[in-house]
């Protein structure tokens, strides 16, 4: 096979390795089959060429041909075949908006208004209003700003004509009374959490839940320490302004957000306690595994119960949850340096299909990446864990923000300020639209009793996916510890058997020996092609298989 870099690695060359496959340079041949045909070749024009897919019989007699031109396709080897498939951007095409001269607009929440405005908020403290923010070109005439000296506003939502901000310091509202387009009454709703001035003392805050609530995570101070009330917590403002303690164990929060069903989530970032970057679950009464805030149960007995025991620093997660009956161990690990290295904004699609063949799924930024990620999430032993995958990368900062809205447009934040990203940019607001083309990627990756079941977007090629060597799974998993992160440990290989494709060929059941409950089981699908002859789009998944499902 042509083992090139992944495609969407955009701009970077392959330049690795090639071995000869004649299944593989027959796809790259057909765009030479068809650029012969555009150049008049008569007898392949009577053969009913479908573009990438010589015929068999068109295959045969142009073999000879077929394997020169091969042969010269990769002595000129300066010309990567994956240059030849679709990318990310065919798929799901960007478009970047331009901010207003002057302005540093580091983007913080969004929030789509009644009237059709998007609301963007800034990590400097700053509200902006745009208009139009689906139009085909965004342009620095359609921001208005509506709001300015809050501080670091890392969450909004609106209710009743109202514009609720999560700033560092407490839950407000703000309003237009007079209709000039800028806001003029502000009222603070809770501010029953406290700050010390220390940078790292993020606070971000949901849009409201089914029940009026906003949450809000409140990262420690600094990486160990929680020296000033309910930082490491996530707590709920009531519609009625009232603060609930509501789950403990927060460390390092990027972002906070509901999966489709309602529930919530917030991705926390390497660190103690934290080997990798992972998606959580918060649920009332949990504790989500770094201690450091846990001293504020004395103030949280009502809604908490008991103090939980510590976890032991060098054990594993699925040992600890074991043990402790409030430690929700985390939902998807994201492993570093492999799919991000700071796990951010959270959306999910609930478009029913107007953002593509993902709905239902959730998706979740990284920072230092640039990128959009996408998770797959099932509940098992009555416990969401699931895969995540790569989705789209090359936005213009540091991804924070996400937000998707009902009409299938993904709206996209970026900062940098403080860690660097791939994305250049010091900041940036993008928007993310679906070309109504269909990636081949997998769809899901469940969890099954004895292997994994993995779902397709498109029909696949049945000889291929049915071959295990078309697959190659490792595991892993990381200290539980109280230093600064971890590197993957416990590695095993498990064996991949059998691999079945249903009949439908949208599907593939893989049958697997060596399971390994609170690894990370990572998945590489180099062989797959679709029905039609690509690869996958992204060939890498990784599972995080905390339970093994017991049918
Ligand atoms: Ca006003």
């Amino acid at each position: 096979m042509v083992n090139c870099s992944n495609p969407d690695k955009s701009g970077i060359k392959s330049t690795k390795k090639v071995v000869l496959d004649m299944s593989r340079i027959e796809s790259i041949l057909s765009v030479s089959l068809s650029s012969l045909r555009l150049c008049g070749f008569a007898s392949l024009r009577e053969k009913p060429l479908a573009l990438g897919h010589p015929s068999r019989s068109a295959r045969s007699a142009f073999r000879p041909l077929l394997q020169l031109l091969a042969i010269l396709l990769l002595l000129t080897a300066t010309a990567p075949a994956d240059d030849k498939l679709p990318t990310e951007a065919d798929y799901y095409p960007i478009t970047t908006f331009e901010i207003p001269e002057g302005v540093v607009l580091e983007a913080g929440a969004f929030q789509l208004l009644p009237d059709g405005k998007l609301a963007v908020s800034s990590r400097r403290g700053e509200v902006w209003l745009i208009t139009d923010p689906l139009a085909k070109e965004v342009r620095a005439s359609q921001f208005q700003r509506f709001a300015h000296g809050l501080h670091e506003v890392l969450g909004l939502a609106q209710r009743d004509g109202w514009l609720y901000v999560t700033q560092r310091c407490d839950v407000s509202r703000i309003k237009d009374t007079d209709g000039d387009g800028v806001a003029d009454l502000f009222e603070v709703v809770n501010d029953g959490w406290e700050v010390s001035g220390d940078y790292h003392e993020y606070a971000f805050g949901s849009q409201f839940d089914k029940a009026g609530n906003i949450w809000v995570v409140l990262c420690l101070t600094g990486s160990f320490d929680s020296n000033c009330k309910f930082r490491g917590w996530c707590v709920r403002i009531t519609p009625e302004g009232k603060l609930i303690p509501t789950t403990s164990g927060i460390r390092s929060p990027g972002g906070i957000g509901f999966h489709c069903d309602g529930e919530v989530f917030y991705t926390d970032n390497q660190g103690p306690w934290n080997g990798t970057c992972a998606l959580k679950h918060l649920s009332p009464g949990k504790f989500v595994g770094h201690p450091g805030g846990n001293r504020w149960y004395d103030i949280a007995k009502e809604a908490m119960g008991e103090r939980p025991k510590d976890p032991e620093s060098g054990s594993r997660f699925i040992a600890e949850a074991g043990k402790i009956p409030e430690y929700e161990p985390p939902t998807i690990l994201f492993p570093y340096k492999k799919m991000g290295q700071s796990a951010s904004g959270i959306a999910c699609d609930n478009t029913g299909g107007k953002f593509g063949p993902f709905a239902g799924q959730m998706f979740v930024g990284d920072q230092t990446f640039s990128t959009v990620m996408r998770c797959y999430l099932e509940k098992i032993n009555g416990r969401y864990q699931g895969a995540c995958f790569p989705f789209r990368e090359g936005f213009g900062s540091g991804t924070l923000p996400l937000d998707m809205e009902p009409s299938g447009h993904m709206f996209v934040g970026g900062t940098n300020r403080g860690w660097g990203s791939r994305g250049s940019k010091g900041f940036a607001i993008e928007r993310m639209d679906w070309s109504g083309k269909t990636p081949f990627e997998m769809h899901e990756m469940k969890a099954k009793p004895d292997g994994f079941e993995l779902t397709f977007t498109e029909p696949v090629d049945t000889a291929k996916a049915t071959d295990p060597a078309s697959y190659n799974m490792t595991t892993y998993t990381y200290i539980f510890q109280a230093s600064y992160g971890s590197p993957e440990v416990d590695a095993t290989t498990p064996t991949i058997k059998r691999a079945v494709v249903a009949p439908d060929a949208r599907s593939v059941r893989l049958y697997v020996d060596g399971l390994q409950p609170g690894h990370v089981h990572e998945l590489h699908a180099e062989g797959v092609r679709s029905a039609a002859g690509l690869p996958l789009l992204h060939r890498e998944a990784y599972y995080t298989l905390n339970y093994i499902p017991a049918e």
